[in-house]
């Protein structure tokens, strides 16, 4: 398994978020991917590449040149040190109050652009499967706001570059314990993209606004998404039979690629999530998902316990063939 990694992630460390009015500490932290870049090396996993630079059009591709204006123009009035969390709807391009913008907000997000076009690029040359270990995440970040962590929508962009350089059908399986809204939202309307999210029942959590299995896709994307919502703490046996359908709905369409979004917040251990999948039905997953025999691009989302990250990626790239 290639593993693409940028170490400059370190550098990005949000302190704070505010969570029922009260501030708490951010969990979207370095040592999330750092645990799993470290047991993956120790497991002989030591194929690690470097991030190249992409320009700014594929980003545009995917997000409003207001919002990335924003972004940058944010992050560049921010001391170091210092953290802004948004104050007014619509005037900051931010749905949450968990997601803050720092010094280096926009130059980090970019770099995981970079990072995931990068592993992109190598299943663009044809590879079976890469791994784009990258934070910050992606996939509730929406054409024009950021949220849930994320800045650039990672995943999206990635479908965007593929299907630019000639492919035709992507599938997003979207396995992060959190609906992936702004993936959601960007290709509601397009066929060319199906997205598809096993997460807990938005009507109990976040991103609430959206994950419902009503939401089927819009116009052309009519029939082009597919949400299959959970209840808490759901385990192996009910996690299963949401995983199986979403397969054999893979299967049936047969993507020309197929892209991960894989979050480990659906563990047991998990501080955020509240699934309670265990170390083993990661390799259950894996197997499943690598049976399809599809280039497969996976990207790193959610999961904040960087032990549970560490053993659920064990098992999950022990059992990618
Ligand atoms: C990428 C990713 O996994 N983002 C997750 C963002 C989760 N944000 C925290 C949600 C906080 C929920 N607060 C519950 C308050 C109960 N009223
Ligand atoms: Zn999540």
């Amino acid at each position: 398994m290639k593993i693409v990694y940028d170490s400059f992630h370190s550098t990005y460390r949000p302190t704070k978020e505010i969570d029922n009015g009260k501030f708490i500490e951010n969990p979207e932290k370095p040592e999330r991917i750092d645990a799993i870049k470290e047991v993956l090396i120790l497991h002989g996993f030591d194929n690690l590449i470097p991030p190249s630079r992409f320009p700014m059009n594929y980003v545009y591709m995917v997000h409003e040149e207001a919002y990335v204006e924003w972004l940058k123009a944010k992050s560049s009035s921010i001391l170091d040190g210092e953290e802004y969390i948004l104050e007014v709807f619509g005037y900051d391009m931010c749905f949450d109050t968990g997601t803050p913008i720092l010094h280096n907000t926009f130059e980090i997000a970019k770099r995981a652009v970079d990072v995931t076009l990068t592993a992109a690029s190598i299943i663009e040359l044809n590879a079976n499967s890469v791994y784009a270990l990258v934070r910050p995440p992606g996939h509730h970040a929406t054409q024009n706001l950021c949220g849930g962590y994320c800045y650039f929508n990672n995943a999206a962009i990635a479908a965007s570059y593929l299907i630019k350089k000639g492919t035709e059908r992507v599938v997003i399986l979207d396995l992060d314990f959190h609906h992936g809204n702004g993936t959601q939202q960007i290709f509601y309307n397009t066929d060319f993209v199906y997205y598809i999210s096993i997460h807990g029942d938005p009507k109990i959590f976040y991103p609430w606004i959206s994950g419902k299995e009503s939401e089927v896709g819009e116009g052309a994307g009519e029939g082009f998404n597919l949400n299959l919502p959970l209840p808490p703490h759901a385990d192996w046996e009910k996690y299963s039979e949401a995983l199986s359908y979403a397969i054999r709905e893979i299967r049936d369409y047969y993507p020309d690629v197929l892209i991960v979004s894989l979050g480990f917040d659906t563990h047991k251990e998990d501080p955020v999530g509240k699934f309670n999948l265990e170390d083993e039905d990661y390799a259950r997953i894996a197997k499943q998902i690598s049976k399809l025999k599809l280039p497969t691009l996976i990207i790193q989302e959610g999961g904040y316990n960087p032990k549970a990250n560490a053993s659920a990626a064990v098992n999950f790239f022990s059992n990618f063939e």
